[in-house]
Protein backbone atom coordinates (compact mmCIF):
# COMPACT_ATOMS: atom_id res chain seq x y z
CA UNK A 1 0.00 0.00 0.00
CA UNK A 2 1.19 3.15 -0.79
CA UNK A 3 2.21 5.55 2.33
CA UNK A 4 -0.17 8.64 2.35
CA UNK A 5 2.20 11.84 1.75
CA UNK A 6 3.22 14.38 4.50
CA UNK A 7 2.22 17.64 4.35
CA UNK A 8 2.27 21.07 6.55
CA UNK A 9 -0.05 22.70 7.23
CA UNK A 10 0.36 26.47 8.56
CA UNK A 11 -1.97 27.85 11.26
CA UNK A 12 -2.33 31.19 12.52
CA UNK A 13 -3.62 31.84 15.95
CA UNK A 14 -4.56 34.45 18.31
CA UNK A 15 -3.63 35.63 21.42
CA UNK A 16 -6.47 38.10 22.09
CA UNK A 17 -6.38 39.53 25.68
CA UNK A 18 -8.38 41.86 27.73
CA UNK A 19 -7.66 42.48 31.84
CA UNK A 20 -5.21 40.40 32.16
CA UNK A 21 -6.75 37.69 30.35
CA UNK A 22 -7.01 36.03 27.28
CA UNK A 23 -9.14 34.68 25.35
CA UNK A 24 -9.88 30.40 25.01
CA UNK A 25 -12.58 28.62 22.13
CA UNK A 26 -13.49 25.43 22.56
CA UNK A 27 -13.07 23.51 19.84
CA UNK A 28 -16.42 21.92 18.28
CA UNK A 29 -16.68 18.41 16.55
CA UNK A 30 -13.99 17.16 14.64
CA UNK A 31 -10.53 16.87 15.45
CA UNK A 32 -9.15 17.99 19.24
CA UNK A 33 -12.79 18.02 19.92
CA UNK A 34 -13.49 19.33 23.15
CA UNK A 35 -9.99 21.20 23.60
CA UNK A 36 -9.20 24.96 24.57
CA UNK A 37 -7.82 26.32 21.69
CA UNK A 38 -6.56 29.81 20.54
CA UNK A 39 -9.04 31.09 18.21
CA UNK A 40 -7.08 31.17 14.65
CA UNK A 41 -6.96 28.21 11.98
CA UNK A 42 -5.24 27.34 8.62
CA UNK A 43 -3.65 29.89 6.30
CA UNK A 44 -5.40 29.62 2.75
CA UNK A 45 -3.49 30.04 -0.39
CA UNK A 46 -2.94 33.54 -1.55
CA UNK A 47 -3.29 34.97 2.08
CA UNK A 48 -0.18 36.30 4.45
CA UNK A 49 -0.39 35.11 7.90
CA UNK A 50 -2.10 38.42 9.22
CA UNK A 51 -4.74 38.51 6.03
CA UNK A 52 -5.57 34.78 7.57
CA UNK A 53 -5.72 35.67 11.64
CA UNK A 54 -7.95 38.49 10.84
CA UNK A 55 -10.40 36.67 8.70
CA UNK A 56 -10.66 33.60 10.97
CA UNK A 57 -11.30 36.39 13.64
CA UNK A 58 -14.49 37.93 11.72
CA UNK A 59 -15.75 34.35 10.54
CA UNK A 60 -15.03 32.54 14.40
CA UNK A 61 -15.91 35.25 16.71
CA UNK A 62 -17.49 37.94 14.57
CA UNK A 63 -14.85 40.70 15.51
CA UNK A 64 -12.83 43.01 12.90
CA UNK A 65 -9.56 42.62 14.58
CA UNK A 66 -6.02 44.50 14.33
CA UNK A 67 -3.07 41.88 14.24
CA UNK A 68 -0.41 42.62 15.72
CA UNK A 69 3.28 41.28 16.11
CA UNK A 70 4.06 37.71 15.82
CA UNK A 71 5.25 36.32 19.12
CA UNK A 72 5.44 32.83 18.82
CA UNK A 73 5.54 29.68 15.95
CA UNK A 74 6.17 26.30 16.68
CA UNK A 75 5.67 22.97 15.09
CA UNK A 76 3.68 19.50 16.07
CA UNK A 77 3.20 16.83 14.33
CA UNK A 78 -0.63 14.59 14.58
CA UNK A 79 0.35 11.31 12.83
CA UNK A 80 0.51 12.14 9.14
CA UNK A 81 0.52 15.32 9.09
CA UNK A 82 2.79 18.34 10.79
CA UNK A 83 0.79 21.95 11.26
CA UNK A 84 3.32 25.09 11.69
CA UNK A 85 1.52 27.17 14.37
CA UNK A 86 2.35 30.65 14.48
CA UNK A 87 0.94 33.11 17.47
CA UNK A 88 0.41 36.95 16.99
CA UNK A 89 -0.50 39.68 19.69
CA UNK A 90 -3.92 40.82 19.03
CA UNK A 91 -4.79 43.80 21.58
CA UNK A 92 -7.06 45.70 19.18
CA UNK A 93 -11.04 44.16 17.52
CA UNK A 94 -14.30 45.94 16.76
CA UNK A 95 -16.95 44.30 18.26
CA UNK A 96 -17.84 41.77 21.02
CA UNK A 97 -16.11 38.34 20.80
CA UNK A 98 -19.40 35.83 20.31
CA UNK A 99 -18.65 32.21 19.79
CA UNK A 100 -20.33 31.55 15.91
CA UNK A 101 -17.69 28.33 15.59
CA UNK A 102 -16.45 27.17 18.62
CA UNK A 103 -18.96 25.05 21.45
CA UNK A 104 -17.89 28.27 24.35
CA UNK A 105 -15.33 30.82 25.13
CA UNK A 106 -13.59 31.72 27.79
CA UNK A 107 -11.35 34.44 29.34
CA UNK A 108 -8.78 32.86 31.46
CA UNK A 109 -6.09 34.16 33.49
CA UNK A 110 -2.75 33.28 31.49
CA UNK A 111 -1.77 30.88 35.02
CA UNK A 112 -4.70 29.07 34.72
CA UNK A 113 -4.27 27.59 31.12
CA UNK A 114 -2.47 24.43 32.00
CA UNK A 115 -5.49 23.48 34.23
CA UNK A 116 -7.60 22.96 30.92
CA UNK A 117 -7.35 20.28 27.93
CA UNK A 118 -5.28 21.97 25.65
CA UNK A 119 -3.91 20.74 22.00
CA UNK A 120 -0.67 19.23 22.80
CA UNK A 121 0.86 21.61 20.16
CA UNK A 122 0.28 24.34 22.84
CA UNK A 123 1.23 22.52 25.88
CA UNK A 124 4.15 21.68 24.46
CA UNK A 125 5.57 25.55 24.62
CA UNK A 126 3.01 26.40 27.60
CA UNK A 127 5.78 28.13 29.53
CA UNK A 128 6.93 30.33 27.17
CA UNK A 129 3.44 31.39 25.86
CA UNK A 130 2.47 32.10 29.66
CA UNK A 131 5.75 34.75 29.54
CA UNK A 132 4.08 36.61 26.38
CA UNK A 133 1.09 36.81 28.09
CA UNK A 134 2.16 38.14 31.21
CA UNK A 135 4.63 40.17 29.38
P1 LIG B 1 -8.90 19.84 11.25
O1 LIG B 1 -10.22 19.29 11.66
O2 LIG B 1 -7.78 19.49 12.22
O3 LIG B 1 -8.52 19.57 9.83
O4 LIG B 1 -8.94 21.38 11.32
P2 LIG B 1 -10.10 22.39 11.63
O5 LIG B 1 -10.54 23.01 10.36
O6 LIG B 1 -11.09 21.84 12.56
O7 LIG B 1 -9.23 23.37 12.50
P3 LIG B 1 -8.42 24.63 12.16
O8 LIG B 1 -8.74 25.22 10.84
O9 LIG B 1 -8.61 25.45 13.39
O10 LIG B 1 -6.94 24.05 12.06
C1 LIG B 1 -6.00 24.33 12.99
C2 LIG B 1 -5.09 23.13 13.21
O11 LIG B 1 -4.09 23.51 14.16
C3 LIG B 1 -5.82 21.95 13.81
O12 LIG B 1 -5.19 20.75 13.37
C4 LIG B 1 -5.58 22.12 15.29
C5 LIG B 1 -4.22 22.75 15.35
N1 LIG B 1 -4.05 23.63 16.53
C6 LIG B 1 -3.22 23.40 17.58
N2 LIG B 1 -3.29 24.36 18.49
C7 LIG B 1 -4.19 25.26 18.02
C8 LIG B 1 -4.70 26.50 18.54
O13 LIG B 1 -4.38 27.00 19.64
N3 LIG B 1 -5.62 27.13 17.78
C9 LIG B 1 -6.04 26.64 16.56
N4 LIG B 1 -6.95 27.33 15.87
N5 LIG B 1 -5.57 25.49 16.05
C10 LIG B 1 -4.67 24.80 16.78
Amino acid sequence: MKARRKIWIPVVTALMRKDGLVLLGQRPKGSLQGQWEFPGGKIEMGETPEEALKRELQEELGVTATVGDLRLATTHTYGDRGVLILFYDVRFWKGEPKSQHHVDLMWVKPEEIHRQEIPEANRKILAQLTAILNS
